[in-house]
């Protein structure tokens, strides 16, 4: 069985995007994304599985995001062909798929380390809810989450499913890792306790599902 984690930057409402794109620009907030999802052992690579609209909302100069696997999800198997690897054309950045089951026995390839699931609500909602998904392979175990602590950004018309309210049995199915658990499975010093970067607070959290 192979491990899904999902990574994302969520406001205390659970905000994580305006107009297509991120609510916000905070550079060290992502290059802390863009650290923990390229660092693999030598000789492998990590897997990046995102929706469509995830992928359009990259930019142009950063797609595909470099020294990972990028797998692309979109129901229309016609989609960019030009930019978006098929069999037909090897040489393009991005893997396509038509469904997360796909996606993810691509992304458990020999060579590859990690699984993220980077985007959007449809993937994090598939991921994380056991009943809808298509199997037991695409479960997302682990969420690191970047609480963005304040201001709370009401602008924001897309929200991240709140998986840690509690499920219907009245338990909460998530606890919070440690500090030093998520230092550890990162692999890197990650910066501890609230982070500051242009008046937006935030703070890097890990969770594990029991
Ligand atoms: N998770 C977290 N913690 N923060 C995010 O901003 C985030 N964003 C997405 C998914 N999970 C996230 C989806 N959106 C890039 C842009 C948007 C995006 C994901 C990635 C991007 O351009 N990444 C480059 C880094 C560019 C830079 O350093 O400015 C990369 O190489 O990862």
């Amino acid at each position: 069985m192979s491990h899904l984690t999902i990574i994302v930057a969520a406001t205390k409402t659970n905000g994580i995007g305006q107009h297509g794109k991120l609510p916000w620009r905070l550079s060290k907030e992502m290059a802390y994304f863009a650290r923990v999802t390229s660092t693999a052992p030598e000789e492998r690579k990590n897997a990046v599985i995102m929706g469509r609209k995830t992928w359009e909302s990259i930019p142009a100069n950063f797609k595909p995001l470099s020294k990972r696997l990028n797998v692309v999800i979109s129901h229309n198997k016609d989609y960019e062909l030009a930019t978006i690897r098929t069999p037909s054309n090897p040489s393009a950045p991005a893997h396509l798929c038509s469904n997360l089951t796909s996606a993810v026995e691509l992304a458990s390839q020999a060579g590859i380390h990690r699984r993220f699931i980077i985007g959007g609500v449809s993937l994090f909602t598939e991921t994380l809810n056991p009943t809808s998904s298509n199997s037991m392979s695409c479960i997302a175990d682990r969420v690191l989450l970047t609480r963005v602590l304040a201001p709370d950004f009401p602008q924001c018309d897309v929200f991240m499913p709140d998986f840690l309210a509690a499920s219907e049995e009245g338990e909460t199915e998530w606890k919070q890792a440690t500090h030093d658990e998520l230092v550890q499975w990162t692999g890197f010093d990650v910066p501890a306790g609230v982070q500051e970067e242009k008046g937006v607070s935030y703070e890097f959290q890990m969770w594990l599902r029991q």
